[in-house]
């Protein structure tokens, strides 16, 4: 069964750190991205780590030269325990990334297709191209689209890495159309279907009963 990751999206500390409290018993997993770290700080990370002890993912989606790429690791990677790059920019700006990432012992998680339909515009004719490079850079995990579950699946055959997924509940996607497609090392990403439900406990827990399930 793949594990439950919730995309805390919020924009106030306080906020953030009441739904961690109240989800951390059905969530394996929290990526926090722009929205919050921007708002709150990135020392965030620790005060959600501390808070439910879990694993905290910084998705940045790296997307610059491996000069650049190596700083953003370095400053991001002393607080989370992976962080989420491109891999549109080229293997040595991934490369960069990892090379920081393995003397941490930290995790790379490199996108391939986004989730939302523009990605369909430029990103989906490069994907299968990103997703061997990625296991070829033998990265910690990809990122691929529950809202396409067949490109998901193409795309996870092609890396054979575990897959990060996305676009489940808001963005239209649904746990039955892509649980046959997953495994243990896998995560779905789920965001506002559980941070701006009136019960985000209640949401975590019918997401995770409905992964358990699959
Ligand atoms: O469930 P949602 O739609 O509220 O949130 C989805 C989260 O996943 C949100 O944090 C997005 O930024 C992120 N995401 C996508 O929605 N689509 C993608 O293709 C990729 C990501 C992502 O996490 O990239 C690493």
């Amino acid at each position: 069964m793949p594990k439950l990751m919730l995309a805390l999206d919020v924009l106030d500390r306080d906020e953030a750190l009441k739904i961690v409290e109240d989800v951390k018993d059905y969530v394996d997993a929290i990526k926090v991205g722009y929205p919050l770290v921007l708002s709150a700080g990135l020392k965030i990370v620790e005060e959600i780590k501390k808070l439910c002890n879990k694993e905290v993912i910084c998705d940045f989606k790296v997307a610059d030269i491996p000069a650049t790429n190596e700083k953003i690791a370095k400053i991001t990677l002393k607080y989370a325990d992976g962080i989420i790059v491109h891999g549109f920019v080229g293997e040595d700006s991934v490369k960069a990334v990892q090379d920081v990432a393995k003397e941490l012992n930290k995790k790379v998680i490199m996108v391939t297709e986004m989730s939302h339909p523009g990605a369909v515009q430029f990103m989906q004719p490069i994907a299968d191209k990103l997703a061997e490079m990625a296991k070829k850079l033998k990265v910690d995990a990809i990122v691929a689209p529950s809202t396409r579950p067949e490109r998901l699946k193409e795309i996870k055959e092609i890396a054979k890495l575990p897959v990060i997924t996305p676009g489940v509940g808001a963005q239209g996607g649904k746990v039955e159309d892509i649980i046959n497609i997953l495994d243990e090392n896998d995560y779905v990403i789920v965001g506002r279907a559980i941070y701006l439900s009136e019960n985000p406990k209640e949401a975590a827990k019918k997401y995770k009963e409905m992964l358990n399930k699959g």
